[in-house]
């Protein structure tokens, strides 16, 4: 029997391992069970008063509750007592995993992502996605519409050492299945844990992503191209689309190799690799902030092209992207960072895509946080990344045409 990872901590488990929590109603005796703040859970930042554990066989879907004698649904992981998705045994689980340097656009791209898939991509796909627990769904809702409603950019992602509660969002991802007499779904469980840049630098931080990034199914590195040493001289971008001094002074932005560098080491580190084997965890490599290099692109380059609207993922298309972007690495930087990925990654694909779809105005003096553009938030193929890893895993159909 092939090991779960629980979405939430990314620790692993077999099915039979996984506990209840009982539900804390009221028994038909009058029995009732009750609430306190669950230790594990204390541990790890959240003191809120819960019913108690029920420790049974996690293969079965239910267990009779010993303080209260009610039945208990609620699947808990063994290891951070998080609520799992409902049959979580059961149903495939897939984790996607995403990292980037520091003002890389990771906190922006993952809400994008995200609203992108729920409002678009989903009826693309015939597909429904759909926040897995209170929670995501509550902190979720909270970030779209401070960025959507709102217009405000993000601050920057607190360090994991300094936000010991902060826990990935976790999205289903249902896919109706039409079969001759009846229809089913597949679920595919999303884990996104919006990492700090600052988390590669430290070696805390560092054996966090190990964990994190180890458990990962598929991987998301996101890169930001104005970061790339020869770019703005090689394309003579307008410095009007260029982060402030003091934004790259607060950012400390580390150039692309090295972030590749880092991301590799930890992968390294993971329990099976080593240092001299090749990573065989597809690694979508993807180029945010875009939308600031098209003026200096030509009109037909595959960078400016909109998202193919099939309900399968288009291999051609993606593959147009990615050889467009391998040539311009090659001019941009020599071709180092491709060099590099072909040595460690058996499987690996470039991306270009904006969140914002335009470049977000400067800060006004005594501005204390900075706005996207007045022509609101247009994404720009954000979802290629992700559907491409989908393809990789097998959720979503590859075509070529
Ligand atoms: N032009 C352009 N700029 C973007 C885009 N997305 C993000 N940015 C800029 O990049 C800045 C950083 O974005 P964040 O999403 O906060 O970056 P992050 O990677 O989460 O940063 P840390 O949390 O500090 O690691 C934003 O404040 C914007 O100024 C985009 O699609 N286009
Ligand atoms: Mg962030
Ligand atoms: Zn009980
Ligand atoms: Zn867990």
């Amino acid at each position: 029997m092939s090991k779960l990872t629980c979405p939430y901590c990314y620790g692993t488990f077999a099915e039979k391992q996984m506990r209840f929590r009982c539900g804390g109603l009221r028994a038909p005796d009058g029995k009732v069970c009750p609430q306190k703040p669950d230790p594990v859970r204390a541990k790890l930042g959240d003191n809120r008063v819960v019913p108690p554990v029920v420790e049974a066989n996690g293969k079965r879907l239910s267990a009779v509750c010993k303080g209260c004698g009610n039945i208990a649904t609620i699947q808990i992981c063994p290891h951070c007592h998080s609520q799992l998705p409902v049959h979580y045994g059961k149903i495939d689980n897939r984790m996607v995993a995403m990292i980037g340097a520091k003002f890389s656009g990771k906190s922006v791209y993952m809400t994008v992502l995200l609203h992108e898939l729920i409002h678009r991509v989903g009826r693309r796909f015939d597909a429904a996605v759909i926040g897995a627990d209170e929670r995501t769904r509550r902190e979720f809702g909270s970030e779209e519409r401070t960025l959507y409603s709102e217009g405000v950019l993000p601050v920057t992602t607190r360090t994991a050492a300094a936000d010991k509660g902060r826990e990935p969002f976790v999205f289903k991802f249902s896919l109706g299945e039409r079969r001759r007499f009846r229809s089913t779904l597949r679920h595919t469980v999303l884990s996104f844990f919006d990492t700090a840049g600052e988390d590669l630098e430290s070696e805390q931080g560092v054996a966090q992503n190990v964990r994190y990034l180890g458990s990962a199914n598929g991987i998301i590195v996101l890169l930001d191209p104005l970061t790339i040493p020869g770019l703005v001289e090689t394309l003579g971008l307008d410095p009007s689309v260029l982060p402030t001094e003091r934004q790259r002074e607060a950012a400390k932005a580390d150039s692309p190799i090295n972030i590749l560098t880092r991301v590799t080491e930890v992968l390294q580190k993971v329990p099976g690799v080593g240092p001299n084997r090749m990573i065989d965890t597809p690694v979508a490599i993807a180029f945010s902030k875009v939308d600031a290099l098209w003026d200096a692109l030509p009109e037909p380059s595959p960078l400016r092209q909109p998202a193919p609207a099939t309900a399968y993922f288009d291999d051609n298309n993606s593959l147009a992207v990615h050889a467009y972007v391998q040539a311009l690495l090659h001019d941009w930087e020599g071709g180092q960072i491709d060099q590099f990925l072909a040595k460690h990654y058996r499987t690996y694909r470039y991306f270009g895509v904006s969140a914002l779809g335009a470049v977000p105005p400067a800060l006004e003096p005594g501005q204390l946080r900075q706005k996207v553009a007045k022509s609101g938030i247009q994404p720009h193929r954000v979802e290629d990344p992700f559907l491409w890893l989908l393809s990789r895993l097998k959720v979503i159909e590859t075509g070529k045409d």
